[in-house]
Formats: structure tokens, C-alpha cells, sequence
């Protein structure tokens, strides 16, 4: 169903967003308000040629999120001819929860929801459907009794990931002629119940139980963020006499892992003491591929908002659309990193 926003005249705009920011909002990059927890659920004036899309994402816990609401706010923008409303949940999918209930009240044309964790959908996105509010989801998958809950989906292949960061372990073991030597490793996972953490896991073991010498010491939930990582890793280190792989499903884990590694007095990297193998690619982890200190870096590509729009451009125009969108993405590693580095773009 079609509802514009009429635009109202600059002057009532920007009391509007000056009285929203002194009510605790904060503002997106191109100035529409972002609802927080605090927020009016008041609804949004009647709507005549803009597309109202509210996006609920996860928080800003990696260098990778804030890539990915970076693509969101860069394409909804007025130009573009939407009105965004921007809820960061800050990783509480209490908080995702009531941000797309607050949605459904101010009646948005789209929602768009990148969910922390896959359960505890149902009910909420029922509320969405009965309103007949398409929900698109990015990034994160959800876990629901009917997937007619949510029109489409956009993101990456999770399994595919952990899959090849596994297989790049085995060549580099028999590389190295260490194919049959025992191999210690331990994984630093993300979010628990977040489908890049299940998918990861789940394609890494596809390989690891494969080899009866590969021997995962442990897994440890360190939440995506640089700090947890570097206390587990820190712990683990203690733990553990001989550990010769670390499974880091983020680069802000493997940034935390290497703080906590060095400081044991330990090396990184094919000639140190510990491998370690990344997720996301983002610049600043791809520099330490080039320089030896990561081993493989799996891409997780966070450049996701034309994707969405694509998506809410065929329901606005009746065009067909897939259910399930992947987003490119690749591996890179020391041999191949450089030629890709100067034109990255987060
Ligand atoms: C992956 C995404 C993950 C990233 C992390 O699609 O959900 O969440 O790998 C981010 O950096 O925190």
C-alpha cells in the first residue's frame, strides 16, 4: 500500500527535528531523525511522495556494522526519495522488538530488520503481516514457523564462509607438510544465536570433522567486539599450553585476539607462533593479511543497502524479486590481498 510523506516546509522540519533531538534522538547521516528507545510512537504526518522505510539494525558493535548502516543511510536518503527512520537496537532484540512495533504505529511503508539472533520472531513479524507492512530482512537470518512472515531476505552465506575459511586451513596445513601433525585450535564466536555465528561455526566444523588431528580446544562467545575477544583470548592462552589456530569470526575478535596473544609474548602469523583465521575483510584486517599477521581473511560484505532497495523498488513497481539475495564476496589471503586493497571501501 502506498503512502507518501508530505514533505512539510523546511521551517516546521527543522523545529520538528530540533525538538526530537532534545528528547534524546539522534539523527542520521542525512539529518532524518533516528527513533530511540525514548522516542514519541507519535505517527508520521499523512505521506504524499516519499517511501517511509524504518530499519531496525542490530547496534554498532564492529568496523563491519557501521560499514553496513553506512550503505543504509547512503542510499535512503531524501534525494533517493525516502524517509528513513534509523533504530539501533544496541545488540537488545527487546529493543529490535519495540522499535518495529513502534514502526507498525507510525503505519512505515517497509521495514527492514537485520535480527541480532534467528529466534523470538513470530509474533512480531504477525503484527507486521497483519498491518501489511512488508519486512525485508538484511544480513542476519530469522528462524520462523512460516519464512511468508518476511517478503525477502538479503545477505550473506554463512555455511559458505566458515566452509572456506576451513578449506584454506587444509591447504596451508599441507602446505606446510603439517597435514598430519595435531593441530590445536580455538574459535572465538560471535553473537550466540546470530546466523553468522551458527553459519560459520557450522561451515568451519564441516571441514574440521574431517580431520581427526584437528582438535577444537574450545569455543567462546566473544560477541563480535575487539574487548570480550581479548579477555577470552587472554583466558584461553592460560588454559591452554599449545594453541596453534585461532578461528576468529569477526576482524574486531582477531583485533582483541592479536592484543591478547602479543601480550602473552607470543607471534601471530606464518612464521609466529599462532595462525589466525578472520571473517569480514574490513581495511584495517586486510592490511594485516598483507603483512602476514592474519592468514586468511573470509569477506563478509556488509554493502548492503541497494540490495534492500532493489528489493522495496520491485514491490513498489511490481517487478519479481528473488526471496533469498547473496551479496558478492571473497576470500583473501597474503598471495592475493594487495591487488584488491587500494579500491576497498570500508
Ligand atoms: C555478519 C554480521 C556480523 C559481522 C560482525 O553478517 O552479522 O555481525 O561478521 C557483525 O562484524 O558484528
Amino acid at each position: 500500500m502506498k503512502k507518501r510523506l508530505q514533505f512539510i516546509i523546511v521551517g516546521v522540519l527543522v523545529l520538528s527535528l530540533l525538538f526530537l533531538a532534545s528528547c534524546g534522538a539522534d539523527f542520521g547521516v542525512d539529518g532524518n531523525a533516528e527513533q530511540t528507545d525514548e522516542s514519541a510512537d507519535g505517527d508520521i504526518p499523512e505521506r504524499e511522495d516519499l517511501i517511509v522505510v524504518g530499519v531496525c539494525q542490530v547496534g554498532s558493535e564492529s568496523v563491519w556494522r557501521t560499514a553496513n548502516t553506512e550503505s543504509i543511510q547512503q542510499t535512503f536518503t531524501g534525494e533517493n526519495g525516502y524517509f528513513l527512520i534509523f533504530n539501533n537496537a544496541r545488540q537488545k532484540q527487546e529493543n529490535q522488538i519495540k522499535a518495529v512495533r513502534r514502526f507498525i504505529s507510525q503505519k512505515v511503508d517497509y521495514i527492514v530488520i537485520s535480527p541480532i539472533t534467528e529466534d523470538g520472531w513470530d509474533t512480531v513479524l504477525k503484527e507486521a503481516q497483519d498491518a501489511e507492512i512488508p519486512v525485508i530482512l538484511m544480513d542476519r537470518k530469522v528462524n520462523v514457523s512460516d519464512p511468508g512472515l518476511y517478503t525477502a531476505w538479503v545477505g550473506s552465506d554463512f555455511f559458505l564462509e566458515g566452509k572456506n575459511a576451513g578449506e584454506w586451513l587444509e591447504q596451508y596445513l599441507e602446505e606446510k607438510g603439517m597435514s598430519e601433525e595435531e593441530i590445536y585450535i580455538v574459535v572465538l564466536q560471535g553473537t550466540e544465536g546470530s546466523s553468522a555465528m551458527i553459519g560459520r561455526s557450522k561451515g568451519f566444523e564441516s571441514v574440521a570433522d574431517k580431520h581427526k588431528n584437528w582438535i577444537i580446544l574450545e569455543k567462546a562467545g566473544a560477541e563480535y567486539t575487539t574487548a570480550k575477544a581479548k579477555e577470552e583470548m587472554k583466558r584461553m592462552l592460560g588454559k591452554y599450553p599449545d594453541i596453534n589456530v585461532v578461528v576468529s569470526q569477526n576482524d574486531d575478535m582477531t583485533f582483541g585476539a592479536i592484543d591478547a596473544i602479543e601480550e602473552c609474548g607470543l607471534t601471530v602469523g606464518e612464521e609466529g607462533d599462532v595462525i589466525l583465521i578472520s571473517f569480514d575483510a574490513v581495511y584495517t584486517a586486510l592490511k594485516l593479511v598483507e603483512a602476514g599477521k592474519i592468514g586468511v581473511d573470509v569477506e563478509c560484505n556488509p554493502l548492503q543497502g541497494p540490495y534492500v532497495e532493489s528489493i522495496i523498488k520491485a514491490l513498489e513497481y511490481n517487478w519479481g524479486f528473488e526471496k533469498e539475495n547473496y551479496v558478492p564476496e571473497q576470500v583473501f589471503y597474503k598471495e592475493n590481498v594487495s591487488e584488491f586493497l587500494p579500491d576497498r571501501k570500508y
